[in-house]
């Protein structure tokens, strides 16, 4: 950092590790302005134990789900977020219109605590108000039973439980349509889509028993400090057993760099911490593909001058499409390689002769490769690099997409999805005796323009900010406003729900940290996680308000109301959630004993066939890929190109602001900041502390961001960074992975250009 550099309020630079005392601060304040706090510590602590709930915060898994208690200061966020004793009352909401709500940031929105009441919109005052359940239910079903299935959108945040997903899949399928637009097509769609075509199954391959084994973890694009934090405690562990980590990320993030554990007596005593990362690499945003093909191209250059270096055995015996892949890499030029990712020919060298030397390696991935116009490439090229060397079904091997939301993997086993498989549909017909619709549904980006264009009419969320996770606010909030009918399933209030349309319902619902009590008693939610294992998750706090359902009973209450000869016992269901599970075990593969094996501590994993080194894939083969070219086809226009990558603060949960501050990036009390390289401040004439305004330099886009103020920082040159979902305004609609349908929120060209050189004070 120059000495020179101004001050700009709220920026300071932060010199600590990740996670240490500030963690534990950070956790204890999440504490005190959220809870009651008699209840707090006995509620942190049943978090992914035996008998207590699955942390709503991440999905990365716990050992056998049966540890003692790991602390992460992101879960406990997560969970008082949820515990809080705040709450938004029928009184409050009379007090406040939505004309007057939607004024307010999405952090003062979810800050007025949990829904306590299912709620009606009423246009004569303009408030939301409440509304008896039945009635709800009632007036639900009138509207969608009068409009055409194909015109209604089933949307489901990865957060609903293996049971919700599959009754509001059941539901929407009943009813006739498989418009599944869902959190996962904004995410790791890419992972969704890649994968099978590569391996045969769209799922990661390794387990927490292969970070023990693993040589090598190759780490793209994800930021787990914040984001997985308790994956910190295995790099750090590996760190510690000698095991490179290395690291390509534009940005330096801290927790990457030196972490503390705060399980570990002698850091917290010493304030020392442990390095993560061996080796950090800052690619440019977008320039993974690059990266890889260089690594790839090392390695064959490598077994042509000395052999030894490919697993030949593997690709003859397991692997097709190797020679079309090896030629491209070798027509692939290293001046093309360099140039689109920031990074010398001898740096990737370095990364080929590590991976040709480890006997196990597991590469690691998440947003910074499937939010691109090429995720799905992207993805395949991981696992093309892993196949050079077989390390895909051998123990300390594998790929590993790092999921999103806690549940959203086992969503999409359940049956969330727009394209299901005959094979599939075939089973619920057997099942339930209706006929589902064979027809493939809208994904996210697709519900949206169908909702821009009129064309959808209704949507029901089971969870989620929709609206505002998604690309071009500009058009897809108006279009919130024309439908004949919004249902929102959720436990705070958020700017989707208040985008009202004709006519809106809000139904609040139990959290997992909640006690769920039905007929025939205390019940259980599944979900899976990152790595296919399946447990049983309960809550034990008391519930928000008496006044609100749990989820599966809500989806078949709208069912009920909306299904005049429906096949399905929805009641019964909602009385006994094994009866449900039942239903899955018969519908879905995977799930044989599905209520015995949910009760034994740790649960049990889904198949996973390439781990036995059988690929379900159309061949039988694994298969290579060839990416075509080098960059991202970006059509940016313009002088001053720049790559907006857009991404999470440490005190944010995707559309969930919890606090203003991103600590370890050194940005305290605001959020209207863009990150950006020393070089190119100098060379657009830029200051620390500039105020700018921010432009899509896309053809014919007219997207932009004002006043968002300069922060140098450490990241690639051509490459800036702002907040999600503040920046979602600068991603159009239509930007996106043609493969996955996955906008590319991390790689959107822009222009930026000065607005004013004075500071903005806070
Ligand atoms: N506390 C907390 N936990 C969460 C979430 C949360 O918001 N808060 N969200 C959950 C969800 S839904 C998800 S999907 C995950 C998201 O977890 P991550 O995948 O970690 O998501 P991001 O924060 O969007 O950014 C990822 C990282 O990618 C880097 N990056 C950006 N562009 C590129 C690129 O082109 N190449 C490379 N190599 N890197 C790039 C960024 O610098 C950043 O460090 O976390 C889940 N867990
Ligand atoms: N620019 C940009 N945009 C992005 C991304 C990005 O990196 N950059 N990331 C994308 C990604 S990876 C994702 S996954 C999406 C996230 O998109 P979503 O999953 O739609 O968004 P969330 O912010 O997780 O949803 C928050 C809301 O969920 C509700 N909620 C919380 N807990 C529960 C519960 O237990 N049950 C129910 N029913 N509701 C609950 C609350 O009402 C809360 O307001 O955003 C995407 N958008
Ligand atoms: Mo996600």
């Amino acid at each position: 950092m120059k000495t020179k550099k101004r001050a700009v309020p709220g920026i300071r630079h932060y010199d600590g590790p990740a996670g240490g005392w500030g963690a534990l601060k950070a956790t204890a304040i999440a504490v005190r302005t959220q809870m009651d706090t008699l209840d707090a510590p006995a509620t942190l602590l049943r978090t992914n134990q035996p008998d207590g709930f699955d942390c709503p915060g991440c999905a990365w898994p716990d050992k056998e789900h049966k540890s003692t208690f790991q602390f992460c200061e992101n879960g406990a966020k997560a969970v008082t977020w949820e515990a809080t004793s705040k709450r938004v009352t029928p009184a409050f909401l009379a007090e406040n219109t939505v004309t007057s709500l939607l004024a307010k940031s999405d952090f003062e929105l979810e800050g007025y605590g949990r829904l306590t009441r299912p709620l009606r919109y009423d246009r004569s005052s303009d408030t939301f108000r409440p509304v008896e359940w039945d009635e709800a239910f009632e007036r639900i079903g009138e509207i969608l039973r009068g409009l055409e299935p194909d015109s209604v959108e089933f949307y489901t945040s990865g957060r609903a439980s293996n049971e919700a997903a599959y009754l509001f899949q059941l539901f929407a399928r009943e009813f006739g349509t498989n418009n599944f637009p869902d959190c996962s097509n904004m995410c790791h769609e890419a992972t969704s889509v890649g994968l099978p075509r590569s391996i045969g199954i769209g799922k990661g391959t390794v387990s927490l028993d292969d970070f023990d084994k693993t040589e090598l973890v190759i780490s793209i694009g994800h930021n787990p400090g914040t984001n997985h934090p308790r994956m910190m405690g295995t790099l750090h562990e590996l760190s510690r057993r000698g095991v490179p980590i290395i690291v390509f990320n534009p940005l330096r993030e801290r927790a990457l760099e030196r972490f503390a554990d705060p399980q570990s007596l002698i850091e917290m005593a010493t304030y020392s911490s442990t390095d993560i990362a061996s080796t950090y690499f800052q690619v440019k945003a977008g320039g993974d593909a690059a990266a890889l093909k260089g690594i790839a191209k090392h390695l064959l250059e490598r077994e042509a001058a000395q052999g030894g270096t490919l697993d030949n055995a593997f690709i003859a015996a397991h692997t097709q499409g190797f020679d079309a892949f090896s030629a491209d890499i070798t027509q692939t030029t290293w001046e093309a390689i360099e140039r689109e990712s920031g990074l010398a020919r001898a740096e990737l060298k370095t990364v080929a002769d590590a991976y040709a030397k480890s006997n196990a390696t597991i590469i690691t991935y998440g947003m910074g490769i499937t939010q691109h116009n090429k995720g799905t490439a992207n993805v395949r090229l991981i696992a093309d690099l892993l196949l050079m060397r077989g390390n895909i079904g051998k123990p300390g091997a594998g790929i590993c997409p790092l999921r999103g939301h806690s549940n959203v993997q086992g969503n999409r086993t359940v049956g969330i999805t727009e394209k299901p498989t005959p094979a599939f549909l075939g089973r619920l017909k057997a099942v339930f005796g209706f006929e589902p619709p064979s027809q493939h549904g809208h994904d996210a980006v697709a519900a949206t323009q169908a909702m821009i264009d009129g064309r959808s009419k209704a949507l029901i969320c089971l969870g989620g900010n929709f609206a505002v996770a998604m690309p071009d606010h500009q058009r897809g909030f108006p279009a919130m406003n024309t439908l004949d009918l919004s249902v929102h399933i959720g436990t705070k209030l958020n700017r989707t729900h208040l985008l009202v349309g004709k006519e809106t319902y809000i139904l609040p619902c139990l959290g997992r940290t909640e006690l769920d009590i039905q007929e025939t008693g205390r019940q259980s939610i599944t979900v899976e996680d990152s790595m296919s294992m399946v447990h049983a998750s309960s809550g034990k706090l008391k519930p928000a308000s008496p006044s609100i359902r749990a989820e599966p009973a809500i989806v078949a209450g709208m069912a009920k109301a909306t299904l005049s000869h429906t096949r399905v016992g929805w009641m019964d269901l909602v009385a006994d959630y094994d009866l449900i599970r039942d239903l899955i075990e018969q519908t879905i593969p995977g799930f044989e004993g599905y209520n015995a094996r949910i009760r034994i501590p740790g649960g049990f994993r889904m198949p996973l066939p390439p781990t036995q080194r059988v690929w379900p894939t159309a061949t039988g083969k694994a298969m290579f890929s060839v990416f075509d070219g080098v960059d991202e086809n970006a059509r940016g226009v313009g002088d001053n190109l720049l790559r907006l990558i857009t991404l999470r603060s440490h005190d944010q949960y995707n559309t969930t602001i919890y606090a203003l501050d991103d600590r370890y990036r050194g940005v305290f009390g605001r959020r209207d900041v863009l990150f950006m390289n020393e070089e190119d401040m100098a060379r657009l004439g830029l200051e620390h502390g500039d105020r700018v305004d921010i432009e899509t330099a896309l053809p014919g886009s007219v997207q932009r961001l004002n006043d968002i103020t300069v922060v140098e920082y450490s990241i690639a040159p051509g490459t800036v960074g702002a907040y999600y979902p503040e920046a979602n305004v600068l991603v159009p609609l239509d930007y996106l992975d043609k493969e996955s349908g996955t906008p590319s929120y991390k790689s959107v060209p822009v222009n930026v250009r000065l607005r004013s050189k004075d500071i903005r004070p806070l």
